[in-house]
Parts: C-alpha cells; sequence; structure tokens
C-alpha cells in the first residue's frame, strides 16, 4: 500500500538538489590538459538541470542504512556522470537521434557530434575517478567501481541499449520488454541504491531489500517513461515525445495499452515500498521517490 500523507518528493528532494548540483560542479573544474570547448560540453551536459534521481536514489540509500551524505556524495556523482554519457550517445544521430534534452538542445546538436561522443568518454572515465580517488576506505571504492562497472556495461545497461537499437526481438512478449529494460534503465537505478548502501556499510538484509526496492522501481519508472511518450508534452519533459510510436519501437503502452500499463506502474511502486519495510525507519525519501515516480511528468 503506498502512503500518501507523508512529505512529498519535491519536499525531500530540494533538500538534496542543491548539495548534488554543487558537487557536480566542483568535479568539472578539470586540470589543464581539457581543451575549454570539451569543458564547456561535460558543464552543458552534466549540469543540466536534470532531475538527479540516480544520485537521490544513492544518497536516500546510504541514509536509509544510517550512512552520512557527505561520505555517499563522490558515488552520488559518479552515478550521475555515467548516466549523463549514457544520454548524451543515446541523443546522437546513430542511436535516438534527438535534438531536445533536460530542456535544451542535445549535446551534439549545441556543439557537434565528435565534441558529443568525447563527452561521453570524458563523463564515463570521470565517474570511475570520483569513485577510485574519493570514496573510502580503498576497498569500498573498489567495490562500487566493480559494482558500476557491472551496471553500466555491456551485461546490463550498454546490452539494453544495444538491444533497444536492434529493435524489437522475436517474441515481442512482456518477458523480453521487462529484460531489456532491467537491463537499459534498471541497473543503473539498481547500482545507484547498492553504491549508497556500501558507502554506508550495509548489512546483507539492507543490501537485498534496496535491490528488491531498486528492481522494482527500475521497471516501474520504465514504464511511466512509455506512458509519458505518450501521454506527456515536450515542455514539461524536457525532451521529444511520441517518438516511440514514430520510431515503432516496442513499449508497455504499446504492448498492453495505457491503463494495465499504469496499473502495472502501480503494482510495482506497491511492491518497492513493500520491500523497504524490513529496513524500519529512515526510508520516507526511499518511500515518496517511489510515489513520485507514478506521478511525475518530467
Ligand atoms: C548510450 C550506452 C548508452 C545507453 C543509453 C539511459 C539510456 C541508455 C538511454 C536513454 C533513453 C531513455 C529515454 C531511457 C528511458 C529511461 C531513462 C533512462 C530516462 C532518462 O532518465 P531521467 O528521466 O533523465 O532520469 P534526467 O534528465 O531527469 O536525468
Amino acid at each position: 500500500m503506498v502512503d500518501t500523507q507523508s512529505p512529498t518528493f519535491s519536499q525531500h528532494a530540494q533538500r538534496l538538489h542543491g548539495r548534488i548540483d554543487a558537487a557536480l560542479q566542483s568535479r568539472c573544474a578539470l586540470a589543464d590538459g581539457c581543451p575549454a570547448n570539451l569543458l564547456a560540453a561535460i558543464r552543458y551536459s552534466l549540469l543540466a538541470p536534470g532531475k538527479r534521481l540516480r544520485p537521490i536514489l544513492v544518497l536516500a540509500a546510504a541514509e536509509a542504512c544510517d550512512g552520512s551524505i557527505d561520505a555517499a556524495m563522490p558515488a552520488a556523482c559518479a552515478v550521475e556522470m555515467v548516466h549523463a554519457y549514457s544520454l548524451v550517445h543515446d541523443d546522437l544521430p546513430a542511436m535516438d537521434d534527438d535534438d531536445l534534452r533536460r530542456g535544451q538542445p542535445t549535446c551534439h546538436k549545441q556543439f557537434d557530434e565528435a565534441t558529443a561522443i568525447l563527452v561521453g568518454d570524458a563523463l564515463l572515465t570521470m565517474a570511475f575517478e570520483t569513485l577510485a580517488g574519493q570514496v573510502e576506505p580503498p576497498e569500498v571504492a573498489a567495490a562500487c567501481c566493480a559494482a558500476l562497472a557491472r551496471a553500466a556495461g555491456p551485461c546490463r545497461m550498454v546490452g539494453g541499449q544495444a538491444d533497444d537499437v536492434a529493435g524489437p526481438g522475436t517474441d515481442g512478449s512482456v518477458e523480453q520488454l521487462d529484460w531489456l529494460h532491467r537491463r537499459k534503465t534498471g541497473a543503473m537505478i539498481r547500482v545507484s541504491l547498492k553504491l549508497g548502501a556500501l558507502t554506508a556499510g550495509a548489512s546483507a538484509m539492507q543490501m537485498e531489500a534496496l535491490d528488491r526496492y531498486g528492481d522494482r522501481l527500475g521497471l516501474a519508472f520504465q514504464i511511466t517513461d512509455d506512458l509519458l511518450d505518450v501521454t506527456g508534452d515536450d515542455a514539461a519533459a524536457g525532451k521529444r515525445v511520441g517518438k516511440d510510436a514514430r520510431q515503432g519501437k516496442l513499449t508497455f503502452p504499446g504492448l498492453l495499452g495505457i491503463d494495465e500499463s499504469a496499473r502495472r506502474a502501480e503494482r510495482l511502486i506497491g511492491e518497492a515500498c513493500e520491500a523497504l519495510l524490513p529496513l524500519g525507519s529512515g526510508t520516507e525519501l526511499l518511500n515518496a521517490l517511489a510515489r513520485y515516480v507514478l506521478e511525475r511528468n518530467r
């Protein structure tokens, strides 16, 4: 059952947004060697007004496991760097070929294609430099690097993206769509929670609860993304909507219809919130974020 009485996600998020943006900004002060145009494009893409859901998940997971925001912040920045890279590359002509992202021209439109490819390369490597150099102690930093590499790599995010680019597979089933999105979108959501938990020294029980929450949240997030593509508008979403149908993509509303997709997302969010119960108190933000995923318009 989803609780509707506690503070909204935006009330919670306000507390963290400024801190996340300041932390990202400080990590864009790159030393000699980074050309001014590349730096401008990195800043343009990373600091653009995204929702910062993944870094908020890192910090919320750390809080839920009695960890500190400061200790989790490098990991929060690292996941946002990988996410920002994936968006820049996804928008390229060879992939989704988009001209609008986060309410502004996509990186390759504002700069050029070569720069956008290099921005992705830079953000991906900056993420691992941040984890390796700024997460303490070194064993936790190594565990964070391994987890993020796996989630962003060929068997998870990149693999899901490859299947998405290749187009609908043979059976076009819900299970096939779930598997694609568990990798393309869900893996980065799950690993955000894992990194937050790792920086907090979480127990196996806490890790497992957060992972179950992340699995359900990730799929629900993708369903609401598909729904927004049908029912949302460009201005609110900050990106072009209606593209899935134009590109003939297999989507949840395309497969199940709008109402059944919305019910499926609601069920998943209910399961996500239930998964948090063993964690006891300290999960308010995670609960609020789950509700927000159902209600979001961007
Ligand atoms: C290029 C290797 C590679 C992977 C790209 C993330 C991704 C994989 C593609 C993005 C395409 C897309 C619309 C995926 C659906 C879900 C999703 C990840 C939406 C974007 O995330 P938000 O809504 O974005 O959290 P903001 O801008 O708010 O951070």
